[in-house]
């Protein structure tokens, strides 16, 4: 059992480094994907933000559970002789792989076959020898923590907590801020369906968005051709996850610039019968949009962020801006574009979440100052509606029995609309509450969860103030 839970051991640790390092392909990862898909459908989704929180914790836990999976099955397999147990190894491996590689995955497959094969035959005369026995426990120890390792080295990106949100109420002198105005690129949340060590890494040199489908003339463009090409335009939008709770940091505004989709399709031609778009991007992710949507003058694909190149983090070289809606439907590192007469569900509608997922009238509170009471203290925050201009701010300091106007900083049409209102506390315990006006309407108060179509309810507060 021993040399076949090595060989186990090794060889995810082995084929994780050279999908982290080299960018090839590995099992172990597909199996990952496969279980964040799953924790993406409603009913995982709830049952592991219930017992797990918000934020990344689930796929860490995601993480976790495949490498257990995968390793375990090995070492089962390891039951049997060295041969037959590489061909399993060469089996799994090939259904792992073989929507994603294509026929390319039989190559991989067998690689990993005859390198499970390799290590197994490296360990077995250690085995029967009993003097050798201590050499395999000091193997053993080696492999663990080189997967333990790798490991680490996946998840640490996870364990900083990158995109921790937060639940209301929170007590004053603890509020997670927002930057004023415009976020930058470093601060700018993140929430991606991908461990962020295993997010694509891409190379300019080797990368072309490819125009496909019902398109008159398919064709790639290299980044410096889309840049060359096109008239470069530049849009401030706050982008925000359909996944942020309420009073939550899941969102941030940026000046984005890139070229129009309806620049780019106007070249390329548009066929009759063609109806929808949709996005492909290189981590596997796809998006939909009616085609007449895509062409409004706002929806950019965007390779500057606050006049900085996108990160990868980000989703250097390209990626989709789209006003009026959640970031579910912008996908990052984007790949291919094609045109069809049928819609194809993107990624998340395929779980259950939105499939329009148009933002909602949110509002939060976001600078507690020190309260003292008897002294002015300014309360601070964003609204934002989408693409309907925020109207009005409230905010209630007693539970929501009384409200007052809040002082609003208009900016740019798409960009969130910061508010602030002096107030001067009594002491003992207040709630603050508030809420924004769009397109006549206040926002809702219903108290909903994310899923579907993402949290609703006024942000309250509890203060307490000496
Ligand atoms: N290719 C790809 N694009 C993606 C995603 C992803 O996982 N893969 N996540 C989407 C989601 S859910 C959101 S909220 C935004 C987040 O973008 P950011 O991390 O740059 O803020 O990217 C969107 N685009
Ligand atoms: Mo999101």
């Amino acid at each position: 059992m021993m040399p076949a839970f090595i060989a186990s051991v090794a060889l995810s640790a082995i084929s994780l480094l050279a999908r982290v390092f080299l960018g090839l392909p590995s099992p172990l990862e597909k199996l990952y994907n496969a279980m964040t898909f799953w924790l993406g459908t409603p009913q995982m989704f709830q049952l592991v933000h219930s017992l797990l929180g918000f934020g990344e914790a689930g796929k860490i836990a995601a993480f976790l559970g495949s490498s257990l999976l995968f390793i375990g099955g090995l070492t089962l397999l390891g039951r049997a002789s060295i041969l037959s147990a590489s061909l399993g190894v060469g089996a799994i491996s090939l259904v792992l792989l073989f929507s994603s590689q294509g026929l390319l995955a039989i190559v991989w497959a067998a690689a990993y076959a005859a390198l499970y094969y390799g290590i197994r035959f490296v360990l077995q005369p250690l085995e029967t020898d009993t003097a050798k026995r201590g050499t395999l426990r000091t193997l053993t120890g080696g492999a663990v923590g080189v997967l333990g390792l790798g490991a680490f080295g996946v998840l640490q990106p996870l364990l900083r907590g990158s995109s921790s949100a937060v639940a209301a109420p929170v007590a004053n002198g603890n509020l997670p801020k927002l930057p004023d105005g415009i976020v930058s690129q470093q601060d700018l949340y993140y929430v991606s369906i991908n461990n962020e060590a295993l997010d694509p890494r891409i190379n300019e040199e080797t990368w072309s968005l490819e125009l496909g489908g019902l398109v008159k003339n398919p064709q790639k463009f290299k980044l410096q051709e889309l840049k060359d090409q096109f008239t470069p335009q530049d849009l401030e939008f706050t982008m925000s996850c359909i996944s942020n709770p309420v009073g939550g940091t899941l969102i941030g505004n940026c000046i984005w610039r890139g070229l129009r989709v309806k620049d780019l399709l106007e070249k390329v031609g548009i066929e009759a019968g063609a109806k929808w778009i949709t996005w492909e991007a290189a981590d596997g992710f796809y998006e939909s949009l009616p085609l007449g949507q895509a062409l409004e003058d706002n929806v950019l694909l965007a390779y500057f962020i606050n006049g900085e190149a996108l990160n990868s983090k980000h989703g250097f070289p390209l990626r989709v801006i789209l006003p009026g809606h959640y970031g579910m439907k912008q996908p990052r590192w984007l790949t291919k574009i094609s045109l069809s007469s049928e819609e194809r569900l993107g990624y998340w509608a395929n779980r259950g979440w939105s499939r329009t997922a148009y933002v909602q009238p949110l509002s939060r509170i976001d600078d507690l100052p020190k309260l003292k009471a008897g002294e002015v203290a300014k309360l601070r925050g964003i609204a934002y509606a989408g693409i309907q201009p925020i109207e009005k701010v409230e905010v209630s300091t007693d539970g929501g029995q009384t409200w007052t106007n809040a002082k609003l900083e208009k900016r740019a049409r798409y960009a969130w609309t910061r508010w602030s209102l002096d107030w001067t506390p009594k002491s003992g315990n207040q709630q603050l509450v508030v809420r924004c006006y769009a397109n006549g309407q206040v926002q809702s108060e219903e108290v909903r969860d994310s899923l579907p179509e993402a949290a609703s309810g006024w942000q309250r507060l509890n203060a307490f103030v000496a």
